[in-house]
């Protein structure tokens, strides 16, 4: 139960986007921890990403909800980084259609931007930051290179997975089982990281 668990055992995820949660159940569940959302921990706002960096945002989203809960924890700012566009969207992924836009909607505006673009290289980024009570903000961070596509296929995962093609793959993120998709991503890598550091301190 609950109660039972020390207080340290337990992480409070600083994120609203639920494909992002399932990733996290599955990564840092058999590591042993507890893990929260913000909301199942009691704190349901969300803050203004106003950070320039991936590093900045996920800061701003880990103190958020540390400033409400007793609780470690852990806060992801992730992004596609497209070669031919400068490295967008970038930390404006989630808001690259419109502010509030569905993943549909970011996914059609990158493929109609790229268009019949050759070049097609790009890169998922995550970056966590991990706040324990009282502690220094630790960061881990993963990439996973890789090719847009010119089409959607699968409907696996989230954002814009149906169209990323990691490199020594020939399908989609959207066409993998979480399992697949998991141990190669940017976000696991980053817990891979996360998961080390943990073991040894
Ligand atoms: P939180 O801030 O609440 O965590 P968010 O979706 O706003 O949720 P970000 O600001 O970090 O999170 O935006 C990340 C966006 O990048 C996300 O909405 C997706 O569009 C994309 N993205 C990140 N990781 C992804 C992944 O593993 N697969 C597909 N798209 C991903």
């Amino acid at each position: 139960m609950d109660q039972e668990i020390p207080i340290t055992q337990i992480i409070v995820l600083a994120t609203r986007n639920t494909g992002k949660a399932r990733e996290f159940q599955d990564l840092l569940g058999p590591l042993g921890y507890k893990v929260l959302t913000a909301v199942q921990a009691g704190y349901d706002k969300e803050p203004k990403e106003t950070g320039k960096t991936f590093r900045e945002n996920a800061l701003i989203k880990a103190q958020s909800v540390a400033a409400h809960v007793p609780h470690s924890v852990l806060a992801d700012d992730s992004g596609l980084e497209v070669e031919v566009l400068n490295g967008a969207p970038g930390v404006y992924s989630a808001r690259y259609a419109r502010l509030g836009a569905k993943d549909s909607n970011n996914r059609h505006k990158l493929l109609s931007v790229l268009g019949d673009q050759t070049n097609r290289r790009a890169r998922f980024v995550c970056v966590l930051c991990f706040l324990e009570p009282g502690k220094e903000p630790q960061y881990f961070e993963g990439l996973c290179p890789g090719e847009i596509t010119k089409e959607e296929r699968g409907t696996g995962g989230f954002g814009y997975d149906p169209i990323f093609i990691p490199d020594g793959e020939t399908r989609t993120f959207g066409e993998m089982k979480p399992e697949e998709k998991n141990p190669m991503s940017h976000r696991g890598k980053a817990v891979e990281l996360f998961a080390k550091w943990l073991k040894e301190k």
